[in-house]
């Protein structure tokens, strides 16, 4: 029995040094003997953009509450640096590991194409979440919210806070994230309604997802563009630290965009820097993942437009086109907090 325990603790210490900084859960740990997981539990990896991002943690802990209650095994991994050089090994112990699927979003789609196309040359299912990987390289990208849907959602606040005319920016997370350059070339397609021609956007500041990075960005805006009015920050990272500098400055900018209501219920609310902003259920995101991850294992579904699969209490989903040429599902949709409704959400995610 000893013997198992201590096999059990190294295989488990393995795990950990095989991803960098990478496993932070195991929820059933193989044995070198295979002793203490049965033949028929597959193990789904999950790789998230970066470590420490409040954001990530909840997709994460939605991933594993599935994981663990359909009897399944997953292995987390989390880029300490958030680089793309980091994910790329971790798809790579992954594969060694020969997991059953693996869940990333991806930090740079060019730069993760070629291992995520190894994976699965190798029999391993990929999908990606949040943001997506390209389409040759993923079977299907689970889609927090339509990307033109997102990017609307945006652009009329940003139109309804500045008043509907003036200077703003966007704070963005880096220049490689897929779903952040969606998102703003949707936005930019958007503007050129005529509703919207009484507005400038002066520039795009990217903060890479870093708290520090980004807080200096929005300072330099700040100290750039007089005249700004609102700052929009598609990144809860970005929204967070754009809050605080906005805040110590006593700048009177007005901020919006995507946030944690954890991380933001201080700055919302009459006399505070952001009036309202949206985000979706990450925890949902996760979910979803989870239930992909497993229905493209069993064969259930293969990522082509019009399949369906079930997601436990969360119902039905259907497999659609996106706008890459691959395939996508869409979680939900942006969901607005704001003074009447953060008290609710902040001790949720
Ligand atoms: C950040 C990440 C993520 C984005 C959310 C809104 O944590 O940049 O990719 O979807 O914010």
């Amino acid at each position: 029995m000893k013997k198992i325990l201590l096999s059990a603790a190294v295989a488990a210490m393995l795990a950990l040094m095989a991803v960098g900084c990478g496993v932070r859960h195991v929820t059933k740990e193989n044995t070198e003997s295979g002793e203490s997981v049965s033949a028929s539990a597959a193990k789904y990896a999950i790789i998230t953009k970066q470590k420490d991002n409040a954001y990530n943690e909840k997709i994460i802990s939605g991933f594993q509450s599935v994981m663990e209650s359909t009897g399944n095994t997953c292995v987390v991994g989390e880029p300490s640096k958030g680089t793309a050089a980091e994910q790329i090994k971790m798809v790579n112990d992954f594969i060694s590991e020969k997991v059953s699927c693996i869940a990333i979003a991806p930090e740079d789609a060019d730069a993760l194409s070629d291992c995520l196309k190894s994976a699965m040359k190798s029999g391993i299912d990929v999908c990606s979440f949040d943001t997506p990987a390209l389409s040759d390289s993923r079977e299907l990208f689970i889609n927090q919210a339509g990307t033109n849907q997102i990017a609307l959602t945006l652009m009329d606040a940003v139109l309804d806070i500045s008043g509907g005319k003036g200077s703003w920016a966007i704070l963005s997370a880096s220049s490689t994230a897929s779903n952040q350059n969606e998102w703003i070339s949707s936005m930019k397609q958007t503007m050129k309604d005529a509703k919207y021609k009484d507005l400038q956007l002066v520039e795009i500041a990217y903060g890479d997802d870093a708290y520090q990075k980004s807080y200096n960005q929005t300072k330099s805006l700040l100290q750039s563009y007089p005249d700004l009015k609102v700052i929009c920050a598609p990144t809860t990272v970005g929204m967070k630290a754009a809050a605080n500098a906005i805040t110590d400055t006593g700048s009177k900018v007005k901020l919006t965009g995507l946030g944690l209501p954890s991380e933001m219920a201080d700055f919302i609310g009459s006399g505070k820097c952001c009036p309202y902003m949206y985000l979706w259920n990450p925890l949902n995101l996760g979910r979803v993942t989870a239930y992909v991850s497993v229905a493209l294992d069993e064969g259930s579904i293969t990522g082509d437009v019009g399949e369906e699969f079930k997601a436990g209490d969360m119902g039905a989903f259907k497999v659609t086109k996106a706008s890459d040429g691959g395939t996508e599902v869409i979680v939900g949709y942006p969901f607005k907090f704001s003074a009447d409704n953060i008290d609710d959400w902040k001790e949720i995610y």
